[in-house]
């Protein structure tokens, strides 16, 4: 497995030092101008809670403004190819990723798709237009299904991701990809496609314990009831499971989810 050797990465591991100062407040975002390669602020240690803005009752634009002016507001990499971006979302130079766009754009990525959970709800399946196409389901669900509009608000479950990235993921699940392949610069995003079709993607290794811990976070908190449909097979929790012990947490990991609490008011067990 090779590791990517972006300097952003590297800027994660100064992440790992003391308090610096008192958070931004929120509701603002300080510019984090992405060229060239930024000193990045120490982070905080302290997982404050005054100032945290209120939990989202859904995800929407006030859960993205809490995800950029209180959880990553100093630490604005994405997870793919741990590329920096600015306020406006998009990426700098300093950035592994080489793709079509001009100027490539982050989005927030769930973790778990809402596919996964939404698949069996009777919201979804009234409004699914079929598989890859479930824009007008999710948003439906978000409208009649309480159950459905509080998994999908969950804030563990969004990460950073470059968009074209995303696209690609799409509602496959991670899994492990033969070999090494390479299709966006040199960014460690794994692609295999099975008759044709993006089928599995492996996310890098700095990230592969964050995506796994998400899984089993989600899969603990809403695998239950009858209609709570985030199960996972025994394989998938097996290698989720190898993952999370291949990338244990590390200091940003649970400042992220230090911040997240600070929202949401309750911890995430798998972040220790
Ligand atoms: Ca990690």
């Amino acid at each position: 497995m090779v590791r990517v050797a972006a300097p952003s990465f590297a800027a994660l591991a100064l992440l790992a030092g003391a308090c610096a100062g008192p958070p931004a407040p929120f509701g603002t975002l300080e510019a984090q101008p992405p060229e060239p390669a930024p000193a990045w602020p120490v982070a905080p240690a302290g997982c404050e809670v005054e100032g945290a803005p209120p939990r989202p009752s859904a995800y929407d634009a006030r859960a993205v403004a809490a995800l950029m002016t209180w959880v990553y507001r100093d630490f604005p990499v994405e997870d793919y190819c741990g590329c920096p971006f600015g306020a406006d979302q998009t990426v700098g130079k300093d950035c592994a990723y080489v793709g079509e766009e001009t100027a490539p754009v982050i989005r927030w990525e769930p973790v778990v798709p809402p596919s996964r959970f939404g698949l069996y709800r009777r919201c979804w399946q009234q409004w699914s237009l079929g598989p890859g196409d479930d824009a007008l389901a999710r948003s439906k669900c978000a409208v009649e299904d309480e159950e459905f509009r509080a998994m999908e608000a969950d804030l563990y479950n969004y990460h950073p991701a470059l968009a074209a990235l995303s696209e690609r993921r799409a509602d496959n699940p991670f899994a492990q990809v033969q070999g090494e392949p390479r299709e966006f610069g040199e960014c460690d995003f794994e692609s295999q496609s099975v008759m044709g079709k993006s089928a599995r993607i492996e996310p890098p290794p700095p990230v592969m314990g964050d995506m796994a811990r998400a899984y089993l976070y989600m899969a603990a908190k809403y695998g239950k009831g009858r209609d709570w449909k985030i199960k996972l097979s025994r394989e998938q929790r097996q290698l989720y499971e190898k993952w999370s012990e291949a990338d244990p947490v590390d200091d940003r990991e649970r400042l992220r989810a230090c911040r997240i609490q600070a929202i949401q008011g309750w911890e995430n067990p798998y972040v220790k």
